[in-house]
């Protein structure tokens, strides 16, 4: 007899207990038409071929100082310390990242849905859209850590059950982003190649991996083929720039020992016909602070 689980297709399988190749992606990077939103024909061509957009001026200086106020707002209010929202960096103790912001930030929860971000996120992914997650990452000078590595979708599907790659990320910059202060790198490309992880996710995995990711990372062959093939971008851009970048394409940052913080805003939409069903790599799903289960569309 099959279970649901059994019979269910799983076109990304990954966390596996031997070794398997890379997979070409079944689906598609842009859903939407240039009539369908600000970004124009050209425009969505080069994110389906790069699988990133890098807008400078997504959002005002004045701006950027209200969201960097807010910032520390969050990261000085005493009740939140406790928070289980609130990820603090291993060696230092510094606040690294904050979920669920935008419950904690009415200026950041209007910003996740102004029409400059929420139209372009409805039409890269062809859809009414909601959000699957939300940070703020700190990356404070000297201390900041950064992220090994990795497919943000490989994670959210394995252990938050999002069927397809049918997901953007929004990442604003609220600091000028420097080659040496931890600015994000990706590989151009490589959201078209699915790269699985060797390895079961251990129980309550995100209780470490928010801080340091060890499960669901890709080989160092996956890495050093890909990075070969593809080379290696990296954002960087004044405050205020946007880095728009597929859930499968592999980044990673590297830590920040220079005095310059690097923090950002992260918005993750996902296609409002990609909602979460159970993990695919996982016994138990994430909490809804780092995985949204309610798809209702964003207004
Ligand atoms: O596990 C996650 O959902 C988070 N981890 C990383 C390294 N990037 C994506 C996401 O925020
Ligand atoms: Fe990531």
């Amino acid at each position: 007899m099959t279970t649901t689980q059994d019979a269910r297709q799983d076109l990304y399988p990954t966390r596996l207990t031997a070794p398997g190749g890379t997979l070409t992606r079944e689906h598609r990077t842009v859903w939407g038409r240039a009539q369908d939103g600000p970004f124009d024909a050209g425009a969505l061509a080069a994110h389906e071929e790069r699988g990133f957009t890098i807008l400078e001026d997504m959002i005002t200086g004045d701006e950027v100082l209200a969201y960097r106020q807010e910032l520390t707002r969050l990261t000085t209010t005493p009740a939140l310390k406790a928070d289980e929202r609130v990820i603090t960096e291993k060696t230092s103790g510094e606040v690294r990242s904050i979920f669920e912001v935008q419950d904690l930030s009415p200026a950041i929860d209007a910003l996740s849905r102004d029409p400059r971000i929420l139209e372009r996120a409805r039409q890269l992914l062809g859809s009414e859209v909601y959000l699957h997650q939300t940070r703020v990452n700190y990356m404070p000078g000297f201390a900041g850590s950064g992220f090994y590595w990795h497919s943000d979708f490989e994670t959210w599907h394995a252990e938050d059950g999002m069927p397809i790659p049918r997901a953007v990320s929004c990442s604003i910059a609220l600091t000028d982003n420097y080659p040496f202060n931890g600015g994000l790198m990706v590989m151009p490309g490589s959201h078209r190649t699915f790269v699985p992880s060797l390895g079961e996710t251990p129980e309550d995995n995100y209780r470490s991996s928010l801080k340091e990711q060890k499960a669901g990372v890709p080989s160092e062959a996956a890495i050093t083929e890909m990075a070969h093939g593809l080379g290696i971008d990296q954002f960087t851009g004044p405050a205020g720039s946007a880095l728009w970048f597929d859930a499968n394409i592999m980044h990673g940052s590297g830590n920040n020992i220079t005095p310059f913080p690097r923090s950002n805003i992260f918005f993750v939409f996902n296609s409002v016909e990609n909602a979460l069903e159970e993990p695919f790599g996982a016994a138990d799903h994430r909490p809804g602070y780092i995985a949204n289960r309610d798809a209702t569309p964003l207004r």
